[in-house]
């Protein structure tokens, strides 16, 4: 069901890609997507064998489960804590004393490094009820029963540019890479990183917008109108109106710097991150563009023709899913 192929990552350890061939051996024929699935590969740590990925694929899911999905540095964490509070009654104190990992866990955490309890069993225990959990894989190899039970899925999406900056900062923090950001462009347009490849992860969820169970979003719409994106969230996950004076509270306690302040939420303080760069910052700049004044044009340049030629066999501008950056 599974192929897999070596590839040397930007870190010069040993990484692999993964293709699902599914039941048919062409593609997984439970991804409401019809396409070639034969250039859909992964990037993923050696910890992700067959049996790991296999588990992953029979994950026993819930009718009320709800998943937030993501490419990395997407906006993950502020959708987590999002999606949290409007399934809990916008519970601001349960938010505030405990960890968001421990309200939301990450399905293929252990796949990325050693964690006290396998994350897949975390999940599968996991006791209150809907469950939210947190992926950053790609559609073809999240738990089949998302696709064959309609589970709800709440996917963010933002700008590659964005993305591999904040990207090479983490890395660069947790001492995974310690290689220029011009080289770690290079290899994340490579596929070289975690997670890649980047444009397939998005454009899939962006073409599977318009399932029942998809809530599609930009980390772009979120900056942007945020009320509004928690209003359309609040009717795709069939919650309460919230009333002037919750929505206040809600966006106030989401804001960037709020967040920022809250060792619930901000990874910076974990345990499981005890070799980092002393100016590592988990909430580091929290906006739209960061890229411009990071990037340089070379590296501009690079992003630019490699998103304008793989969106172009699909007949997407870049804009149609962010906007204007
Ligand atoms: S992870 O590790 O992949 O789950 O990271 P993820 O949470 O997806 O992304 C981290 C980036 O999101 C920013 N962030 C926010 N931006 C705006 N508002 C709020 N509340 C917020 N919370 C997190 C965080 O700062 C990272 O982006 P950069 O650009 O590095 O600042």
């Amino acid at each position: 069901m599974y192929s897999s192929r070596l590839i040397e990552s930007a870190s010069g350890a040993q990484k692999f890609q993964l293709q699902c061939k599914g039941l048919n051996g062409l593609g997984p024929e439970w991804v409401p997507l019809q396409q070639d699935w034969s250039n859909r590969w992964c990037t993923l740590t050696e910890r992700f064998t067959e049996e790991f990925v296999k588990r992953i694929h029979d994950f026993k899911t819930r009718s009320s489960d709800v998943f937030v999905v993501t490419f990395i540095k997407s906006g993950t964490t502020w959708m987590q804590e999002l999606a949290w509070l409007l399934l809990n009654q916008i519970d601001l104190n349960g938010a505030r004393n405990s960890d968001l990992l421990q309200r939301s866990p990450f399905l293929e955490e252990s796949g990325l490094h050693p964690v006290a309890l396998d994350s897949i069993a975390t999940c599968d225990k996991i006791q209150s009820n809907p469950r939210l959990i947190k992926s950053h894989l790609p559609a073809q190899l999240l738990p089949q029963e998302i696709w064959t039970q309609d589970r709800k899925v709440i996917y963010v999406a933002r700008n590659p540019r964005d993305v591999v900056v904040s990207t090479f900062h983490y890395f660069t923090g947790l001492k995974i890479s310690n290689c220029s950001l011009d080289d770690f462009v290079d290899y994340f347009i490579a596929d070289k990183v975690v997670f890649t490849t980047y444009w397939t992860h998005v454009i899939d969820f962006y073409r599977m917008r318009n399932e029942e169970n998809v809530f599609f979003v930009t980390y772009e719409e979120m900056k942007r109108d945020l009320e509004n994106v928690v209003r359309r969230l609040s009717r795709f996950l069939g919650c309460q109106q919230l009333s002037d004076s919750e929505m206040e509270k809600l966006v106030n306690h989401l804001s960037f710097k709020n967040m920022k302040g809250s060792n619930f939420v901000n990874y910076t303080a974990l345990q499981e991150y005890t070799n980092l760069n002393d100016n590592f910052q988990f909430m580091r700049r929290g906006i739209v563009g960061s890229y411009k004044d990071e990037l340089s044009s070379d590296s501009q340049n690079k992003i630019n023709k490699w998103t304008e030629s793989f969106l172009q066999e699909y007949g997407i501008a870049e804009s149609d899913i962010f906007g204007h950056l």
